[in-house]
């Protein structure tokens, strides 16, 4: 690897000046001293990355191809096809939301799949453990539960979930239906973007933007608006509230972020990725006496699962498993020569860990059929045979602990406390059971308003600067922070989801945490949880009696580069969200779509985004627009 790259290394990476996470910028001088190349490095040799790609006009999507359209007028207008820039950047924004829902709905898919065959008492290895919650989501879909087992109805809710995928019909997605806003679906009937099946609308996506398909902005955004609604009210939530059934709705746990949560004397396992099914299981079985002998057997203490990315969410909420870090440590994990494996299923997994792997003795073991990864151990997740699969898995780790190289390992001492766990029940729970408590908080003006914030990290940002930033901006303003994925692991290990943090809070916001004895910044969970965000705002929009466009609340994705968050931004945009984005996304290409995505989207469906990189004027903004709202509705500012 450093051969691949001789002149990496005399270019050292200003470490301090990448990060606000302690702990991190040791860990990339430890990997530069270990000749390892992390993303930072691999960005920086991207550079300067292409202008045409980052302002979306660039299109492969024929042979006639590829085109560029020039933005400066000077060159091509359009594509050997006529296609414009308008075109081609709602083509290519498109694509990524069909991407982004499609990863979501896919996940979706596999929960579905584990929660029919535990319902049929085909997958022995798991339970139904949640069962009011079943009742509750059965009941959502009409489905009859009176006088029936838990099963049955399983079977049931599974048979009318499985329909949502890929139905042909005109009819609206069952989850969308039983759970969104009524006001929300009408508007979204009259405009046309009310989806029908998550499949269908990804799949038309695909086929819109076909050479010679659908050529007009306007149109093609609109189906990516429809198309993320079946992500965000139907696959994300199918994954949420199915998980949740299987594995438990998350209750407040106390637990630990950062890499100091890694163990020097113990075999140290990773589960990444963003899918309970298996990981779960690791957790359990590691736990089991059987694979803490083997483990003490081969001279470790014992074994210390930790999380990374949304896996790391699902198990940190359910179990209270130590969450190692988000998107960009993933790499430094392996770094610390600490870590004996690192099992991932799919999603925001580096293809580069096996790089880094190899320079330590670290075991890269992927698990799933649709992610393989060159150089990995590959042992197939079977969910007829899970608990078997996670033994074999474990014990590969545990007989690595010897190969462990002494003289490599470094883990920093860093960790930081906090609370996760806030499921909406378990938010409504600290309120004393109904959300009365925060509505006349909202009312009476001692909370401002509540943002969501969610999504990854990006190179192209100092890491998790924005994140923690525009958290602590807001909180400091009386606005309760929620959110999931990356952000929150970023802002746990800035200290702010513990109850202590309320301090640094405004002085109503900080009064109503001390009370509820809760955190200014409230942990939901994993990417798809971002589902939880939109049932919070669906239930607050009805205690107030309005529109979720009338809320005091915003949206954000500060330090955003997956698909995934572009199909959640817009999902949060369709559901009446004024959006906020910390990096730019491809479309600058394209003055109309530009206008159609931060004005005129606002006409349409209620919400808007919203484009700034600096934290502390984004959430000047965003303070700005919550006492808009506030206004409007006749709350005191
Ligand atoms: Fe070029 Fe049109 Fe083909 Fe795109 S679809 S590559 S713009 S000819
Ligand atoms: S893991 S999608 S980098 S949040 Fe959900 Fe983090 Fe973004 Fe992946």
């Amino acid at each position: 690897m450093v051969g691949e790259y001789p002149g990496y290394i005399k270019h050292k990476l200003p470490a301090k000046q990448m990060t606000v996470t302690k702990g991190v910028a040791e860990l990339i001088e430890k990997a530069e001293d270990d000749e390892v190349e992390l993303a930072w490095h691999r960005f920086i040799k991207q550079q300067p990355q292409c202008a045409f790609g980052q302002l979306g006009v660039c299109c492969r999507n024929c042979n006639m191809g590829p085109c560029r359209i020039d933005p400066f007028g000077s060159g091509a207008t359009r594509g050997t096809c006529g296609a414009t820039a308008d075109t081609i950047v709602a083509r290519n924004l498109l694509r990524m939301i069909a991407a982004g829902a499609a990863a979501h709905s896919d996940h979706a898919r596999d929960v579905v799949h584990v929660f029919e065959g535990t319902a049929k008492g085909k997958f022995k290895d798991y339970k139904l453990s949640d069962t009011e919650k079943l009742k509750i989501v059965a009941k959502a879909l009409g489905i009859e539960i009176e006088g029936r087992g838990t099963g049955e109805i399983g079977v049931e809710v599974a048979e009318v979930l499985k329909k949502d995928f890929g139905k042909v019909d005109e009819e609206p997605m069952e989850l969308v239906k039983a759970l969104a806003p009524k006001r929300r679906t009408e508007i979204w009937r009259e405009s046309g973007v009310l989806p029908r099946a998550a499949d269908r609308e990804i799949c038309e996506c695909m086929h819109r933007t076909h050479v010679g398909v659908d050529a007009d902005a306007a149109s093609l955004l609109l189906h990516g608006i429809r198309t993320s609604i079946s992500d965000g009210w139907g696959g994300s939530m199918a994954a949420t509230l199915l998980s949740d059934i299987l594995f438990g709705t998350p209750r407040p746990v106390s637990s630990k972020a950062n890499l100091g949560v890694l163990r020097k004397d113990m075999v140290n396992i990773i589960v990444h990725g963003h899918n309970p099914i298996l990981s779960t299981k690791i957790v359990e079985i590691a736990q089991s006496e059987e694979m803490q002998k083997l483990a003490e057997e081969n001279g470790a203490k014992g074994i210390n699962v930790a999380g990374m990315c949304c896996t790391g969410n699902e198990v940190l909420m359910r179990l209270g498993v130590p969450v190692a870090g988000n998107m960009l440590m993933q790499e430094l994990a392996i770094v610390t020569g600490a870590v004996e494996a690192i099992i991932v299923d799919y999603q925001c997994i580096l293809p580069a860990i096996v790089d880094v792997a190899q320079c330590y003795h670290t075991k890269v073991i992927t698990t799933e059929p649709k992610a393989h990864i060159p150089g990995a151990v590959h042992i197939e997740f079977d969910p007829e045979r899970a608990d078997d699969t996670a033994r074999k898995i474990i014990r590969i780790a545990i007989e690595n602990y010897k190969n462990r190289i002494s003289e490599k390992v470094y883990i920093p001492e860093n960790t930081m406390e906090l609370v996760a766990g806030f499921s909406v029940e378990a938010i409504v729970e600290a309120l004393g059971g109904s959300l009365e408590p925060l509505i006349n908080a909202l009312k009476d003006g001692t909370i401002k308003g509540v943002i969501g914030i969610v999504g990854c990290v990006n190179p192209k940002v100092k890491h998790n600067y924005t994140h923690t930033v525009l958290a602590r901006e807001l909180i400091k303003r009386d606005v309760l922070v929620v959110g999931t994925g990356c952000w929150s692991i970023a802002v746990a290990m800035d200290g702010l989801m513990t109850p202590e943090a309320a301090n640094l809070a405004g002085p109503g916001l900080k009064k109503v945490c001390e009370t509820l004895g809760i955190p200014p910044c409230l942990h939901m969970g994993s990417c798809v949880d971002c589902s939880r965000i939109l049932l919070a705002l669906s239930a607050l929009s009805d205690a107030l009696g309005v529109d979720i466009p009338d809320l005091p609340a915003a949206g954000s994705a500060p330090e955003w580069m997956s698909e995934k968050a572009v199909s959640i931004g817009t999902y949060f945009v369709a559901s009446g969200v004024f959006t906020h984005l910390g990096t730019v996304p491809p479309v600058l290409g394209s003055q109309k779509v530009t206008k159609i995505l931060t004005e005129d989207a606002e006409k349409i469906v209620g919400g808007k985004f919203y484009v700034e990189p600096d934290p502390v004027k984004a959430a000047e903004t965003i303070y700005g627009v919550i006492m808009e709202k506030r206004k409007k509705l006749g709350l005191p500012v």
